[in-house]
Parts: C-alpha cells; structure tokens; sequence
C-alpha cells in the first residue's frame, strides 16, 4: 500500500518513578541506546534498528504511566491536513513547538476520548542506525546488548469511549481496523486492534472505566527465538514477568508481557499476521479472547492481570 498520512508509531513518553532505576532497566536490561536528555531531565532513547533519533522517552514523575503516544507522519503538508480534520471532527489540537522534544519538530498534540494524548509530527532528525545506511552490516554488537528489540512497535491503552477512538483513527487519520474482540453477550466492540500501515497494528485499545492509562509498549523482536532469549534476560535481571513467552490468538504475534521497575507493561513482540485495509477486520468473541486463545494461545485462559493491572 502507499504510504501517506500517518506513517508509523514515532514516539511514547513513559513516566517512571526512579530515573536512575528505569535507565538501568531501558538501557542495559532492554538493551536500547541512550540518545540524550534534555534540560528538563528527560532521557531519549531508541532500538538498534531505528534510524530516528529516539522512539521512547522516560520522565521522573510520582505515578507510573504514559504521557503521550506519537506518530510520525509524511510531512508538513499531512500534519497541517490532518490537523484541519481533526479540527473539522470536533476535536480540539495544539501545537507544541519544534525542540520542545530533542531533533524533533513541531507536533501536533489532541486529547481523544479515551483520556490519552496522541501526537503527531513530520520531522525528527534521522541519524541512520549502526548498520549503515549504504550497503548496511547485516550485524552489529547493539544485536547483543541486552533483549535489543528492533523497534519500538505498537502500544496498548486502557480507557472508556472506544467506540468514538474507533471512528477518529479510522474516519480521520486513516487507520484500519485490523482485529477487534466483543463484550460479553453484545456485538460492542470493547477491544481494537488498529493500523496505520500493514503491520499487525501499530494501535490498540481496551475498553476501561478509567481515562488515560497504558496497559504496555510493545518492542518488536525479530524471530521467536529472540523472545525466548528475552525470557532469558528477563530471569536473569529478575525482571517481573505478566504472561509467556507465549502466542497471541490476536495478531499471532509471539509475546512476553513484563513489567519496567515503575510498573509499566511492556511487551517483546515477534512475528504477527499482516493486515490491509481492504480485508474485513478479524472478530473475536470475549470466549475467543481468552478461552479461545486470543489472549495466550498456549493457556487457553484469561489472565486477571490482562483485564486489572495498567498504569
Ligand atoms: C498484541 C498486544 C491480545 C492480543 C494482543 C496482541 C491481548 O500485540 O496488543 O499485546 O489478545
Ligand atoms: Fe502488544
């Protein structure tokens, strides 16, 4: 498919309750590269094949959480579009100033009905990765620093008025519905699984009574070998450990759900199926999302956790 529009998750701001203990965790158990921080204290930093200046920003805050979820999108002419349309749907948006972030442009930041802030932006400096940009390596030593996803992929929030989410990504900033799970005994959709692009998806959200929250970030890994490496790592650092390694009904995807030292979830995620806007979204009933495996393919079951624990 084109690409236009909205290309790609861009950037998340994770707030964390101890710097120095969440560094140590993002850095060296995670394996992500430190960038930069910034005057206010934040600290930038991003996957091995990631050719932006950083997809993943910690904050010292009191409560665990998410700041805001980004999405680089093709360029100036897109931002200004797609501001005007969701200014013309009812949403309100405000700009928030080139360099507020490190080598990022000026982004465009809305609140959407589930209580989270998404942004958008066009420019982020491109400083190519350590495999090259011309005739790249296909190795390089980042491969074995830590769990070393490849990129920041995808998250998943918690929140109420999924149902109005659903129409601002698909009617406004042209995303896809890939997979959605129903209510108990209802066709309400109370769980999506969206796209910007033909990955599995690149958004997804779970109905909750309570705005605002994160329930992961997902990091994506290259094979499944390497989300059982990450066990490894994971057992090795007494990292907390949610559910699997495992499979996802949802998505197909291989999957470890585990905890940062704040309590964020956050998800070595390998494989997945391939969506495209023309095919009918897949259909899960809540049985389907936990007895049928949606959830965990191996287990059969929900998790508590699944449904209780975000921040
Ligand atoms: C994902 C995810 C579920 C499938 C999820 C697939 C929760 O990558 O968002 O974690 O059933
Ligand atoms: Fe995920």
């Amino acid at each position: 498919m084109a690409m236009t529009g909205v290309l790609r998750p861009g950037h998340v701001q994770i707030r964390v309750m101890d710097l120095d203990a969440a560094v140590g965790f993002y850095r060296d158990v995670l394996g992500l590269e430190e960038m930069g921080r910034d005057a206010s204290g934040r600290v930038y930093l991003r996957a091995w094949d990631e050719r932006d200046h950083h997809s993943v920003i910690l904050r010292a805050a009191d409560q665990a959480g998410m700041d805001f979820f980004a999405f680089k999108v093709a360029d100036e002419h897109s931002l200004n579009k797609l501001e005007a349309d969701l200014r013309d749907f009812g949403i309100k948006t405000e700009r928030i100033p080139a360099g507020d972030l490190l080598e990022t442009g000026e982004r465009v930041r809305f609140e959407i009905p589930s209580g989270h802030q998404i942004e958008l932006y066009a420019k982020k400096t491109f400083v190519g990765s350590d495999l090259g940009q011309k005739d790249p390596k296909p190795y390089s030593k980042r491969f074995d620093q830590g769990i070393a996803p490849m990129r920041m992929d995808h998250a998943l929030l918690y929140g109420p008025n999924v149902d109005q989410v659903l129409e601002i990504f698909t009617k406004v900033l042209g995303f896809h519905l890939a997979e959605f799970v129903t209510l108990p005994g209802t066709d309400i959709k109370g769980a999506l699984w969206l796209c910007c692009s033909n990955k599995a998806h690149d958004i997804a959200f779970v109905v909750h009574p309570e705005p605002g929250k994160l329930h992961h970030v997902s990091f994506y890994m290259e094979s499944i070998d390497r989300v059982f490496r990450a066990a490894d790592i994971m057992a090795a650092n007494d990292v907390r450990v949610d559910i699997g390694p495992t499979r996802h009904g949802i998505t197909r995807g291989g999957t470890i759900y585990a905890w940062d030292p704040s309590g964020n979830r956050f998800e070595t995620f390998s494989g997945g199926n391939s969506s495209y806007p023309d095919l009918p979204p897949i259909e899960w009933s809540w049985e389907g999302l936990g007895e049928g495996g949606g959830l965990d393919v191996a287990h059969r079951k929900m998790h508590e956790t699944f449904l209780t624990v975000v921040t």
